[in-house]
């Protein structure tokens, strides 16, 4: 299959014709580390206007999310359900102030959507709905299930001769539960080298460290004897989280996984590393120091 990729460089900005469509990927680190932060701004405006959400996990996947959607996946916000697109599946959907905050800063919707999140009419609910939102490939909230759907998706990709890569991204806790290790073996078993699996490894579950909860240890080992490459990564580190892309694209025959160890909350320093932090909504005072932490104008 031929895939036309026509690319204008310059400093910041890559400008690439593909099938026909314009896309604008960001190449400049520090541009990137700024988007990074705009959607980290969203996430907290999401979860205090709600005053409910889940703010740790959402700030843990930041910087992953930045990279996939302003630098990584092929997408079109004015068409996002394009069939050619990259896929995103947010298996850990209670994430879902972070894909927001992405999506709207991406143009899928408005920044001041987000003030909307959680509320009675929104099409913001607590969790993703792909009926609903632009950009939103699958439906999640239930954990452990994403995984089976990003292989459906893959698998279809590779049927119709798709040249489409498919991401999920996976809780280190949620995959404690579900179906994740039989989805895994399954993309393992069709080597489902058109998939990429992102497990965000921030150490901790809803009520406590994940070893303590039910250990998942060691996650590289279980997803290659499913059949995975492993790749290990700083999950806040910009240019290691390009390159393993980079890398994860030229693997052939064989899913990939990246381990990211992050840090729950990172960005804000009171909520860093915090179980507190899983699904509680800032006050007035901790939304106005979360802000400025993160260069707003409060
Ligand atoms: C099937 C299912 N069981 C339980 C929950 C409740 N729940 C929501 S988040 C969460 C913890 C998930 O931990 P992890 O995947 O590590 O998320 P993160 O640290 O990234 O927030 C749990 C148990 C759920 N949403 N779905
Ligand atoms: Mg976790």
């Amino acid at each position: 299959m031929s895939v036309s990729i026509l690319r204008i460089i310059c400093q910041k900005f890559v400008i690439i014709f593909y099938k026909g469509v314009v896309i604008l990927k960001i190449t400049n680190i520090n541009e990137l580390q700024e988007k990074a932060k705009e959607v980290r701004r969203g996430i907290i405006e999401e979860i205090y206007s709600a005053n409910s959400g889940h703010p740790g996990g959402s700030l843990s996947i930041a910087d992953i999310l930045t990279v996939l959607y302003f630098n990584e996946m092929n997408v079109d916000e004015k068409n996002p359900n394009w069939e050619d697109r990259d896929r995103l599946v947010l298996s850990k959907g209670h994430a879902s102030p972070a894909l927001y905050s992405t999506l709207a800063n991406r143009g899928y919707f408005t920044v001041e959507d987000l003030k909307t999140f959680r509320g009675i009419n929104s099409k913001l609910q607590g969790h993703p709905d792909m009926k609903h939102i632009p950009g939103v490939d699958m439906t999640t909230g239930s954990l452990g299930q994403g995984l089976s759907a990003a292989n459906g998706m893959a698998i279809a990709g590779k049927i119709d001769n798709k040249n489409y890569r498919v991401y999920c991204i996976l809780g280190d806790g949620e995959i404690e539960e579900g179906q994740v290790w039989e989805a895994a073996m399954t993309s393992g078993k069709y080597k489902l080298d058109n998939l990429c699996v992102i497990v965000d490894n921030n150490n901790l579950q809803i009520d406590g460290e994940i070893s303590d909860v039910m250990n998942p240890y060691p996650i590289d080992e279980k997803f290659k004897a499913s059949g995975f490459k492993i790749i290990c990564i700083d999950g806040h580190n910009i240019e290691k989280i390009i390159s393993a892309f980079e890398v994860a694209k030229n693997v052939k025959e064989q899913p990939v996984c990246i381990i990211a160890k992050t840090i729950k909350g990172k960005g804000i320093s009171f909520m860093e590393n915090q179980v507190g932090w899983h699904g509680k909504a800032p006050n007035e005072e901790q939304y106005n120091q979360a802000i400025k932490e993160l260069g707003g104008a409060k």
